[in-house]
């Protein structure tokens, strides 16, 4: 029997990546895309032909269960979000109602039409904010510090209620940092990789950044969506870290980035006041144990070998002149 996968946000990152992987599986695989975001399907590049795309406003809790009643699908990944950290402080409300609303609005479409679906929620180690032990795991409290966060948490404890109280088979992957070269350019990563091309290549010539000192677990997006899919296929459901479990500062991602291309990164990198952030927090890393116990699931990519990849990909996109065209890549 083909599978049916239903993803919201699939035209982001892990929308792309996770598409890929289940295409490769032989899924069906549908996405949810609001009516004014049609246009966001060129960023599926060639898969954009693989998948089916529905257009559906995710605020609307009929066309939704529409949607899932008709669709039937066997597993549901909720990726949307606002997922820029510092835009949820613009909008909080806004951040609320897509992140948890939704969730909120899949779930209770799942429970009313009475099917078996199984449904992932993209959860995030923003939501262990201030954290007092590192690494965390599945047992850390929630202290989230920002609206994005306690959006993510509030759609963590809808997706917990509906596995308790109606025996859901519901899933949170609480995710660490994950990177690619699908990543838009305001998030750090690849923003270092874009700046260090543009150097390199004589585009430009400072890279102006926020907090050096700022620590992350960074990861690869093909590598965590692997562990999303192995949650649904394993015989409970059940919460997930999911994380490197290696912490490193922004100053040796920007070292390493620059390293690629033999380049000194202290003479071109600057710190622009405006970009440091008040509720920064320094110890977000992951103890992903469980991950490896019950799932059998570890990175396979490192820290050094994703930012060679994000590097040269911008390298080869400038060169070519598509830096901001749809893509096709690893
Ligand atoms: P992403 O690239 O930013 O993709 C976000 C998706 O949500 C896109 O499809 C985007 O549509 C959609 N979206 C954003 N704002 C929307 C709005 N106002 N209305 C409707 N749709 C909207 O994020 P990602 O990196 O793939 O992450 C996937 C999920 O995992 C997100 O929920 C994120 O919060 C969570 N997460 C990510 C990480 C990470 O490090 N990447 C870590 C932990 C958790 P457009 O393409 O039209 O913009
Ligand atoms: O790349 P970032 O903007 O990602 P952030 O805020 O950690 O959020 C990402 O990961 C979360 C999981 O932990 C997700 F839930 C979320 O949706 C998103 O995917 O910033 C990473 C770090 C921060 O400490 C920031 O202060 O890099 C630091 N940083 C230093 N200079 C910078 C810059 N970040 C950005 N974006 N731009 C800078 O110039």
């Amino acid at each position: 029997m083909v599978k049916t996968a239903l993803i919201t946000g699939i035209t982001g990152q892990d929308g792309y990546y996770l598409s890929r992987l289940l295409l490769e599986k032989h899924y069906r695989v549908v996405g949810l895309v609001p009516p004014n975001r049609q246009s966001s399907v060129a960023k599926l590049g060639a898969l954009a032909d693989q998948v089916e795309i529905y257009s559906v406003a995710l605020t609307d809790p009929v066309a939704l269960a529409e949607a899932v009643e008709q669709l039937q699908p066997q597993e549901i990944y909720n990726l949307t979000a606002p997922s820029f950290v510092p835009d949820s402080w613009k909008d909080p409300l806004a951040t609320l109602d897509l992140v948890t609303g939704t969730a909120t609005r899949l779930l209770d479409a799942v429970r009313q039409a009475g099917l078996a679906t199984r449904f992932y929620q993209a959860s995030s180690s923003e939501m262990f904010g201030q954290v007092d032990q590192s690494p965390q795991d599945e047992n850390t409290p929630f202290r989230p510090m920002n609206p994005y966060a306690a959006a993510k948490v509030h759609a963590h404890w809808t997706m917990v209620h509906h596995r308790q109280r109606y025996g859901l088979f519901a899933c949170s992957g609480i995710l660490y940092n994950h990177e690619s070269p699908l990543r838009p350019p305001n998030f750090v990563t690849r923003k270092v990789s874009l700046g260090v091309a543009s150097i390199k290549l004589g585009l430009s010539d400072q890279l102006e950044m926020g907090n050096l000192d700022a620590k992350r677990d960074w990861g690869y997006a093909g590598d965590h969506v692997e562990a999303m899919w192995r949650m649904l296929q394993a015989d409970e459901p059940e919460d997930y870290v999911i994380g490197t479990g290696q912490l490193h500062s922004v100053r040796e991602l920007i070292a390493t980035a620059f390293a690629c291309v033999d380049l000194d990164w202290s003479r071109y990198v600057v710190v622009e006041p405006g970009l440091l952030r008040s509720d920064e927090h320094f110890h977000l890393v992951a103890n992903p144990s469980k991950a490896k116990q019950n799932l059998d699931w570890q990175p396979q990519i490192s820290f050094e070998a994703l930012l060679a990849k994000m590097v040269q990909r911008d390298m080869d996109r400038l060169k070519s002149g598509t830096a901001s065209s749809p893509l096709s890549v690893n």
